[in-house]
C-alpha cells in the first residue's frame, strides 16, 4: 500500500493526522520503523544542536526527507551519511524560531512506501544570573525598592522570580508571555540593623525536561541600610512661600504663609507657636502644604515663624521672620502761633502710630537742605514721633516752604511720606511812604495826587488825613497796603500837612508830608514863597511933589516870606513908623516934611530898604510954621487880604496900588494925630 503524503502541505491537519496514525500503526506492525532522536528535544538558545533520523531495516540506500508541521522554514541543514541509513538535521545556532514539530521521512530503495517519524522541538533561554540593584543605598525607615532583572529569558511565561530573605520567600513574580526580560521590584522599609543581611533573587524556568542546574539561577546580595542621620532623608524638602528670610509687612495688611513639603508621602507639617489658623492639604503623593492664615497682621506678628516637617523619623524645619511696620498716615505740621518777625516760634512735625520707631527718620528740609533731623528710639509699641524746630523769621523768609519728610527703612524697603508748610511771616507796617504827584509845591488850579504805601503782614488798612489847625480830617482809608487821594483844581485851602497812617493788628506807622498851594492873583509879582524881603517898590500918591497941607499915601510893594515888618522913616530924623500892610498916610504936609524917606522891610531871613524923596512946596510964607510937625499916620486897613496858608506860619504880604483907592475913601488924617 502506498500513501502519498505531502508533508509540506499539511493543512488538512486533523484528517491527515488520523491517517498518519493509521500509517504508523501499520508500519509499527510491519516493524519498519524510523527513529528520530532525541525523542524530546529541548534546545538551549545559541547552542549547536541536531536531530538524527535513522532506519535499520533497509538493506539498500535510504532516502530521507525532512519537513515540519508548521508552515515555515526549518532554519537547519541536513547532513547526509550516504553509506549509512541515517540523516542528521543540524541547527547551527538554536533560536526560538526553530521551535516546531519536525518530520523525518525515510524511503528504502526498492520499496514503494516511505516511513516517517515526528518530534516536537522546544527551545529555552536562560543564560544569565539575575541582576539585583538598589541594595547598597537603602534608607532606613523609608520605603525602598530593590530591583531584580533577568534578561534574555525564553519562554518568559514559564519563569517565576522569588525574593528570599533567609529561607522566607518575601515576594514573587511570574513572567509573562512575549517578554524577553523580567523585572521584579521588591519594596520594603529596611531598618538600620538590616545592614549586612542577605537577600536573594531567585529565578526559576519551569520547563519539563530542563535539568535542575539549568532550571534555577539566583543572586544573593548583602543589604546596606543607611541610617537616617548620615544622609538626612535626601528627598524630603521643605520650602516656604514667600521664600524670604524676612518679610516686611504692614500692620493691618493680610498675610498668608505656606509651608510646602515634598518627597514625603505622609508628612506632619506644623507651624510652631502660632494662634492663626493652619490648613493642611495634600497636593499629590509627594507634596503637601500647610497654609497659615490669611490673617490681619498686628504688632505681635513681628516675630519668627517656624514650620516643622516630620517625615517618619526625620524632622526638618524652615523659618522666616515677619518685620511688621506701621506707617499709616502722612506727617502733620503744627505751628505754635503766627510767625512774627523776630519772634521765636516752633514748627513741629509729627507722625502718628508708627512702628518700629527706631527705623524711622524725620527731617525738616528747606529745599534739599536739611535743617534738622532725628531718628526714633527703640520702642516695642506704636508711637508718635515728632521733631520741633524753632524759627525766628525774617521778612525774607516770607513764603519759604519748609518740608517735613518721614522715612521708614525696613530691610531693603524705603517708605517716605511728607508734608509741607509755607511760612507766613507777620510784622507791623513798615517802609511807609507818601508820594505826592506832580510835586508838593503847587499852583492854585493844578491837580495833585497823594499816595501812601506801606508794607505789612497781614495787610491792614491805610488812612490819609489832612491836619489843619491841629485838627485831623480823614480824607480816604483803604484796606490793604496803599491808598491815594486826588484833588482837582487845588486852591489855597488844600495846603497843609497830610498824614498817612498804616495799621495792622501788630501796630501802626505814620508818615507826613507838607503840601503848599500858592495863590495865583492878578499881580502875581506880589507873591512869593520863602524868601527874604525883595523887590521892594514904593509909590507915593498922588505925587512926590505936593503943596503944603496936602496929604500923600505911601504904598510899598514887596515880596517876602515869612511876612516882613515894614518901617518908614525920614532919614534925617530917624524915627520909625511901622506898618503891617505897608501902607502909610502922610497928612498936612509942611515944607519941613520934605526930604529923603526910607522904607525898610525886615523878616527873619533878612531885610531890604528903598529910598524915596518927598518935596513939599510952600504956598505963601514958606518960612512960617515949618517947624516940622509932619504927622505920619498909619492907615488901618482891615479888609486887605493877607493870605495865610499852611500851618499858620506861611504867609505872603501883598501890597498893591489898590491902597490909593482906599486912601481916598478913608479921607485925610492930620499928621499930628493918630500915631500909635
Ligand atoms: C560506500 O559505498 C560506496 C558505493 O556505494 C563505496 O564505494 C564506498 O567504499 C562505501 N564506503 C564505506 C565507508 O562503506
Ligand atoms: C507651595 O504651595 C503653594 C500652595 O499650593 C503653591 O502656590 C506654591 O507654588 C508652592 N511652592 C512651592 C515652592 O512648591
Ligand atoms: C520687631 O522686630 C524688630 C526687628 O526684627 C526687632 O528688633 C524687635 O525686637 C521686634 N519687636 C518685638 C516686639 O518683638
Ligand atoms: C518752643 O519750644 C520750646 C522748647 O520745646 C519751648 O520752650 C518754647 O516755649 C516753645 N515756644 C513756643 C512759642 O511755643
Ligand atoms: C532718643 O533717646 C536719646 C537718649 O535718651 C534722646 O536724647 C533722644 O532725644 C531720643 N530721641 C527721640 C526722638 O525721642
Ligand atoms: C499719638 O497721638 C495721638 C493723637 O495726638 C494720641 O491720641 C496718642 O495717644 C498718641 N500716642 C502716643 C503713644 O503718644
Ligand atoms: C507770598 O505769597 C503770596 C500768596 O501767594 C503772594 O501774594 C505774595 O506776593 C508772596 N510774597 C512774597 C514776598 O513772595
Ligand atoms: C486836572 O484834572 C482834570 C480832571 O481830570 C482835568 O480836566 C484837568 O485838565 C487837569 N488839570 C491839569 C492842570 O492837569
Ligand atoms: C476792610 O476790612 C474790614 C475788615 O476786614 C471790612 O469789614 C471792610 O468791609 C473792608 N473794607 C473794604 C472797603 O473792603
Ligand atoms: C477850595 O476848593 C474846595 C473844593 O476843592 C472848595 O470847597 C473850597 O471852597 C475852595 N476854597 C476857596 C478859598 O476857594
Ligand atoms: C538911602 O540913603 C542912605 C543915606 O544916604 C544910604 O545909606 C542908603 O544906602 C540909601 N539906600 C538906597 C537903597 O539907595
Ligand atoms: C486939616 C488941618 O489940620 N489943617 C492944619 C494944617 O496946618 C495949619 C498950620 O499949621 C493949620 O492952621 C491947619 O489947621
Amino acid at each position: 500500500m502506498f500513501l502519498l503524503v505531502d508533508l509540506r502541505n499539511f493543512s488538512m491537519a486533523s484528517v491527515l493526522c488520523v491517517l498518519l496514525q493509521l500509517i504508523l500503526c501499520y508500519t509499527a506492525v510491519s516493524s519498519q520503523k524510523v527513529e528520530l532522536s532525541p525523542k524530546k528535544p529541548l534546545f538551549r538558545v545559541g547552542d549547536r544542536q541536531k536531530l538524527t533520523c535513522q532506519v535499520n531495516w533497509c538493506s539498500g540506500t535510504v532516502t530521507f526527507t525532512w519537513g515540519n508541521v508548521e508552515d515555515k522554514p526549518l532554519y537547519a541543514e541536513v547532513q547526509p551519511f550516504p553509506n549509512e541509513s541515517k540523516s542528521t538535521l543540524v541547527f547551527k545556532s538554536v533560536q526560538e524560531r526553530i521551535e516546531n514539530t519536525i518530520v523525518c521521512k525515510a524511503k528504502c530503495e526498492g520499496q514503494r512506501m516511505s516511513t516517517q517519524a515526528t518530534v516536537k522541538v522546544r527551545v529555552y533561554s536562560f543564560p544569565n544570573d539575575p541582576v539585583v540593584s538598589g541594595h547598597d543605598s537603602l534608607v532606613s525607615g523609608k520605603e525602598n525598592t530593590l530591583t531584580c532583572k533577568i534578561s534574555d529569558v525564553y519562554p518568559a511565561e514559564h519563569m517565576k522570580v522569588e525574593w528570599l530573605r533567609g529561607e522566607k520567600v518575601v515576594h514573587t513574580q511570574d513572567g509573562e508571555y512575549g517578554i524577553k526580560s523580567i523585572q521584579s521590584d521588591y519594596t520594603f522599609k529596611p531598618q538600620p540593623d538590616d545592614t549586612g543581611e542577605s537577600i536573594i533573587c531567585r529565578a526559576t524556568l519551569n520547563l519539563d525536561d530542563l535539568p535542575p542546574e539549568e532550571r534555577t539561577r539566583e543572586t544573593t546580595v548583602s543589604m546596606t541600610v543607611l541610617p537616617y542621620f548620615s544622609l538626612l532623608a535626601p528627598s524630603l524638602l521643605v520650602s516656604l512661600q514667600p521664600d524670604l528670610s524676612f518679610i516686611p509687612v504692614e500692620r493691618g495688611s493680610s498675610m498668608t504663609l505656606f509651608c510646602n513639603s515634598s518627597g514625603c508621602p505622609q508628612p506632619h507639617i506644623n507651624w510652631k507657636n502660632v494662634r492663626h489658623q493652619q490648613n493642611w492639604r495634600r497636593i499629590d503623593n509627594e507634596e503637601s502644604v500647610n497654609q497659615l492664615g490669611p490673617w490681619t497682621v498686628d504688632l505681635e506678628d513681628n516675630r519668627t515663624f517656624i514650620c516643622e516637617v516630620q517625615c517618619d523619623s526625620v524632622v526638618k524645619s524652615k523659618r522666616t521672620e515677619l518685620k511688621v511696620f506701621s506707617f499709616p498716615s502722612d506727617p502733620t505740621i503744627e505751628i505754635s502761633g503766627p510767625f512774627l518777625e523776630g519772634n521765636v516760634n516752633n514748627l513741629t512735625c509729627i507722625v502718628h502710630d508708627i512702628f518700629p520707631v527706631d527705623c524711622f527718620h524725620i527731617q525738616w528740609l528747606h529745599g534739599e537742605r536739611e535743617l534738622q533731623s532725628v531718628h526714633g528710639n527703640f520702642s516695642n509699641k506704636l508711637q508718635n514721633l515728632s521733631l520741633t524746630i524753632p524759627i525766628k523769621p525774617k521778612d525774607s523768609d516770607q513764603n519759604k516752604t519748609l518740608t517735613c519728610e518721614v522715612s521708614l527703612k525696613i530691610g531693603d524697603r524705603l517708605v517716605q511720606k511728607r508734608a509741607s508748610t509755607t511760612l507766613e511771616v507777620h510784622y507791623s507796617p513798615k517802609h511807609t511812604t507818601i508820594d505826592v504827584r506832580p510835586q508838593k509845591q503847587l499852583n492854585e488850579g493844578e491837580n495833585v495826587t497823594i499816595s501812601c504805601q506801606t508794607n505789612s503782614a497781614p495787610e491792614g488798612h491805610v488812612t490819609l488825613s489832612r491836619v489843619w489847625n491841629g485838627e485831623k480830617t480823614k480824607l480816604v482809608s483803604s484796606n490793604g497796603t496803599q491808598t491815594s487821594f486826588g484833588v482837582y483844581f487845588t486852591n489855597l485851602s488844600h495846603s497843609g500837612i497830610y498824614v498817612c497812617e498804616a495799621v495792622n493788628r501788630y501796630g501802626s506807622q505814620t508818615e507826613e508830608v507838607q503840601i503848599t498851594v500858592q495863590a495865583s492873583f492878578v499881580i502875581s509879582s506880589c507873591f512869593s514863597t520863602i524868601a527874604p524881603p525883595r523887590n521892594v517898590s514904593v509909590r507915593v500918591y498922588p505925587s512926590n511933589e505936593v503943596q503944603e497941607g496936602e496929604t500923600v499915601t505911601v504904598c510899598c510893594q514887596l515880596v517876602s516870606f515869612p511876612p516882613s515888618k515894614i518901617a518908614l522913616r525920614k532919614l534925617d530924623n530917624g524915627k520909625d513908623i511901622y506898618s503891617s500892610d505897608g501902607t502909610f498916610l502922610l497928612v498936612n504936609l509942611t515944607a519941613n516934611n520934605s526930604g529923603v524917606y526910607q522904607v525898610t522891610a525886615t523878616n527873619a531871613l533878612g531885610f531890604q530898604n528903598k529910598n524915596f524923596t518927598i518935596n513939599v512946596i510952600s504956598k505963601k510964607n514958606p518960612s512960617t510954621d515949618d517947624t516940622g510937625s509932619s504927622v505920619l499916620k498909619r492907615m488901618n486897613s482891615i479888609d486887605f487880604i493877607i493870605p495865610v496858608i499852611g500851618v499858620g506860619v506861611l504867609a505872603t504880604i501883598i501890597s498893591t496900588l489898590d491902597c490909593m483907592r482906599r486912601a481916598k475913601r478913608k479921607g485925610l488924617y492930620e499928621m499930628t494925630k493918630g500915631i500909635p
